[in-house]
């Protein structure tokens, strides 16, 4: 990445004061998550992803589905939010600047660094509900094994994300619109930019003439319509780009 990628992307921060961070499975990688694209590892290494995380997978094997969420669930709490977790919130916290943060990854790793959720366009790991009465329940119960039965009506729990194949919660997707329309920068992090309709938030951005800053180490489907891309982990990139100018 050249320093001029760098100056560039730091001149469209200062300029900034309504941003929209949005982020995908490379966000938490450094802090130990595997991402969607990597493969899966120990006990998961037979089994393919994109079957796991969708209805047909749910139905096929209820127990082997839940017990690798709640394994995720379990993984996620024992690790921290990383460097660029950290200079998001950081980067909330500034006077003048207002922070929006989109994120697809299912974990709570944005919060335990301080920052504010303002979407969870694939659900979180920590937020089962019941699949028949849909209520939703503590999310101590998302690590619990055996399958925990609904207590209202005795049900099955299912994992309280968005599986293949499934609608975006709506809630979720329209405060993401909606922090979109008031954007005038967007900074993606960590994404391949191919799962849909997620994907179509940093195209819209760009289509409506607001700078979008890519943070990811390999081109991705956003690189493509980026103004500038940050070539290198986020742990390393976001601290970079939010250094304040006198103190690099
Ligand atoms: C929908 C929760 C319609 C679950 C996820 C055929 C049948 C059905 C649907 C479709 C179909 N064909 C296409 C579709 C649409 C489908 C889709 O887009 N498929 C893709 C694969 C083509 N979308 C859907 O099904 C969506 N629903 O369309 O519903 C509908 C409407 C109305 C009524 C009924 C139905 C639902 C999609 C949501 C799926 N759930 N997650 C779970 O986690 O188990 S998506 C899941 O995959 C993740 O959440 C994540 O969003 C996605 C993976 O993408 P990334 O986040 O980009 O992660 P990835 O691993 O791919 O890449 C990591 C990136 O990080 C890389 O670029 C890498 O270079 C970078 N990186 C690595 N290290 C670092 C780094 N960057 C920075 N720093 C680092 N250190
Ligand atoms: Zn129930």
């Amino acid at each position: 990445m050249s320093t001029g990628d760098l100056d560039t992307a730091r001149d469209l921060l200062e300029a900034a004061s309504s941003i929209v961070v949005f982020t995908g499975a490379g966000m938490s990688a450094e802090s130990g998550i595997p991402t969607f694209r990597d493969a899966l590892t120990g006990i998961w290494a037979n089994h393919d992803p994109m079957t796991l995380a969708s209805p047909e997978g749910w139905a096929s094997d209820p127990d082997l589905v839940w017990a690798w969420y709640a394994d995720r669930a379990t993984r996620v709490r024992s690790v921290a939010p990383n460097a660029g977790h950290l200079a998001v919130a950081e980067l909330g916290r500034r006077r003048g600047v207002t922070v929006s943060v989109v994120t697809q990854n299912v974990d709570d790793l944005h919060e335990r660094a301080g920052s504010v959720v303002a979407s969870h366009l694939h659900g979180s790991l920590f937020a089962p509900r019941c699949q028949d009465c849909g209520r939703p329940e503590s999310s101590d119960l998302a690590a619990a094994t055996p399958r925990p039965a609904c207590p209202l009506c005795g049900s099955t729990l299912r994992p309280g994300v968005v599986w293949f194949g499934e609608p975006l919660p709506s809630d979720d997707w329209r405060r993401a619109e909606n922090v979109l329309d008031d954007a005038d920068l967007m900074i993606v992090v960590g994404t391949t930019g191919v799962v849909y309709p997620a994907a179509e938030l940093p195209e819209r951005t760009c289509a409506a003439g607001v700078p979008v800053i890519e943070v990811n180490p390999e081109p991705s489907a956003v690189t493509t319509f980026a103004t500038v891309r940050l070539a290198g982990p986020a742990t390393q990139m976001l601290p970079d780009l939010l250094a304040r100018r006198d103190q690099s």
